[in-house]
């Protein structure tokens, strides 16, 4: 193992993520409960002029999701998550100049939306499902492998962890040796220690405070707070107070090193980033 960055671009289909800078990656979810309204094609603009939105603001990914891991969420087959993320996927590579991630652990949606245009795998179950692994190598795209215990359905049932940094970095071990094996090389992963996957309010303040540890296997980190229950309980607020709260996280894992903030809100983040850069570039 290695803990020098073996370099400062990543390849993500037609275009480079410069590992140098701190991304902020902008949550685009495709689910239909997230455009209750209007038939398809009103769907679909409404995601372009927000994917539109997010990149004006400085977001230079996109992620793309067509699964809602919402625990109690009903499954998708991968035809109908193959219907719901290909046209935006296809629409926003075509109209607009940013780097499309797609949230996806179906090897199906992997490869089809590879050859419309996305630029990166991120795969909460870490190709865990059969045949993910062979789909994502044969993308040749970048990965995102995150750590999660169990399936989004059961993953918050009561998780256990001796030392919860320890066994979320031994777990993405694991699962990049299996990329490895499978001809996804080091070279094209990403790590990210999943908070709110399988972890309190407790593993996940723990693991955010230990993040640098993961530096250790010498990827870029990715990270997605923004919004989510270790924001609401650290700070008794609901889902729609949480901006502030998410604002500071932000700022404390790009310090700890985090290459890809991924968030909601994204002109907000892109303030965040932009001024610790000024900072670190001062005399
Ligand atoms: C409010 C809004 C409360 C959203 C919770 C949430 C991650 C991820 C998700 C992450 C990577 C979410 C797809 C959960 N989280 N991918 N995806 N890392 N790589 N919940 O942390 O946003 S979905």
């Amino acid at each position: 193992m290695t803990s020098v960055q073996s370099s400062t671009r990543l390849p993500c289909g037609n275009r480079v993520l410069d590992l140098a800078l701190t991304h902020v990656m902008g949550i685009l979810n495709v689910t239909p409960d997230s455009f209750s309204d209007g038939g398809k094609y009103s769907q679909l603009d409404a995601a372009l002029r927000h994917a539109e939105a997010m990149v004006a603001t400085g977001a230079t990914l996109i992620d793309v999701g067509g699964e809602s891991t919402r625990p109690g969420a009903k499954a998708v087959s991968p035809l109908e998550e193959l219907e719901r993320v290909a046209p935006i996927v296809e629409r926003i590579h075509r109209e607009l100049d940013v780097i499309i991630s797609v949230d996806t652990s179906t090897p199906a949606v992997m490869r089809e939306t590879a050859r419309l245009g996305a630029g990166l795998i991120n795969d909460v179950r870490s190709l865990r499902r059969d045949g993910a692994l062979d789909a994502a190598a044969a993308t040749g795209l970048p990965v995102c492998l995150m750590h999660m215990l169990g399936e989004p359905g059961d993953m918050q049932d009561n998780p256990q962890y001796q030392d919860v940094t320890k066994e979320v970095g031994e777990f993405l071990a694991e699962r990049m040796a299996r990329c490895e094996s499978a001809g996804i090389p080091v070279e094209r992963i990403i790590l990210d220690p999943g908070f709110g996957f399988a972890k309190t309010l407790q593993h996940n303040l723990s693991l955010f405070k230990h993040m640098e540890a993961l530096h250790a296997f010498g990827r870029p980190l990715l990270v997605g707070v923004s919004r989510k229950s270790m924001i609401g309980q650290a700070l008794n607020r609901p889902v729609g107070e949480r901006l502030y709260g998410g604002l500071a996280l932000a700022a404390l894992a790009s310090q700890k090193g985090a290459r890809i903030l991924r968030v909601h809100d994204v002109a907000e983040t892109v303030d965040v980033v932009k001024m610790i850069a000024a900072v670190e570039s001062a005399e």
